[in-house]
């Protein structure tokens, strides 16, 4: 099972395409780079602090429950691109290395510090307002006096290596890969699929709109994410610890 931000939109979270998809007049290629932080890094951490407070008020929707239940059923993780960390919310239950969802692009929780590289989740970072100055003596700082970034990858930064590695390995066992509220634009994550197709799985894509994806998928479910899942996967179709 690989979602993207498509799942997250019925709890309130903007996607980043398409209708509704945009902050401000930016594509996500314009904040959503290193490049964009060099150059920017009060601009971008705005976009994030903005992302940070709306996602910190949104609640899982009936997919993210039903993606819950049928991990903890067939022992599977969740393949994500979302950094939202609603299927760990709704899934209520960290720790288990079997079900927690793999967060392919990292967390908008986690703060990496670019200078020395340390990492945590900072849930109480001080925001960084709209009105706030341009100064990016404003931004938030590591104990070591180096700058903090969004721990999340950017275009052009390699993934995890072990997370994706794992990804592979569950994509290239599985029988059914359900690809869920994701364009199918971004790599390497829309590669998966393919990878489960090549090693003969049926692919299912539930999306509100064609994709690239969509030609080569054996089943098209056509509608919202919050309403499709839940009858796909209460009926038992990828509950035998086969799906992915
Ligand atoms: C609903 C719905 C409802 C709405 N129900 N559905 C191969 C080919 C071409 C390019 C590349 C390639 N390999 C790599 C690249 C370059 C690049 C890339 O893919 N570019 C393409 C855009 C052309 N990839 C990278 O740069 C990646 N890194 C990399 O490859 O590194 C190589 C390297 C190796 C070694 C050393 C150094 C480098 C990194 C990609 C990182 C992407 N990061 C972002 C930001 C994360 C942080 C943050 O959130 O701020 O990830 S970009 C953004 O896009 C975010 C998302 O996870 C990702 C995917 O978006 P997603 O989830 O698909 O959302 P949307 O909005 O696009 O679509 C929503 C969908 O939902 C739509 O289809 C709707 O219809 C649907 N929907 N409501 C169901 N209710
Ligand atoms: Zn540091």
């Amino acid at each position: 099972m690989l979602t993207g931000a498509g799942v997250s939109a019925e709890s309130g979270v903007p996607t980043f395409r398409g209708p509704g998809g945009l902050w401000r007049s930016y594509r996500p290629e314009d904040l959503a780079s290193p490049e964009a932080f060099a150059s920017d890094p009060v601009l971008v951490w705005r976009w994030y602090s903005w992302r940070r407070d709306l996602v910190s008020r949104c609640v899982p929707n009936a997919a993210h429950e039903a993606i819950a239940a049928w991990s903890r059923r067939t022992s599977t993780p969740v393949i994500t691109q979302n950094v939202d960390g609603l299927h760990s919310l709704a899934l209520g239950r960290p720790g288990d290395p079997d079900v927690d969802p793999i967060e392919l692009h990292g967390s908008l929780f986690g703060v990496r510090c670019t200078a020395c590289r340390d990492e945590k989740e900072d849930r109480t970072l001080e925001l960084v307002p709209d009105g706030a100055d341009r100064n990016p003596e404003s931004l938030p700082r590591c104990e070591c006096g180096g700058l903090l970034r969004p721990a999340v990858v950017w275009f052009g930064e390699a993934l995890d290596e072990a997370k994706l590695a794992r990804c592979h390995e569950i994509v290239a066992g599985c029988s059914v890969c359900l690809v869920v509220g994701t364009s199918s634009l971004v790599y390497p994550a829309a590669g998966l699929p393919k990878v489960a197709q090549a090693t003969g799985a049926t692919i299912i894509e539930v999306n509100v709109t064609e994709t690239p994806l969509t030609p080569i998928s054996d089943k098209s479910l056509r509608g919202p994410a919050s309403s499709v899942i839940p009858a796909l996967l209460d009926d038992g179709n990828t509950s035998k610890g086969q799906g992915s």
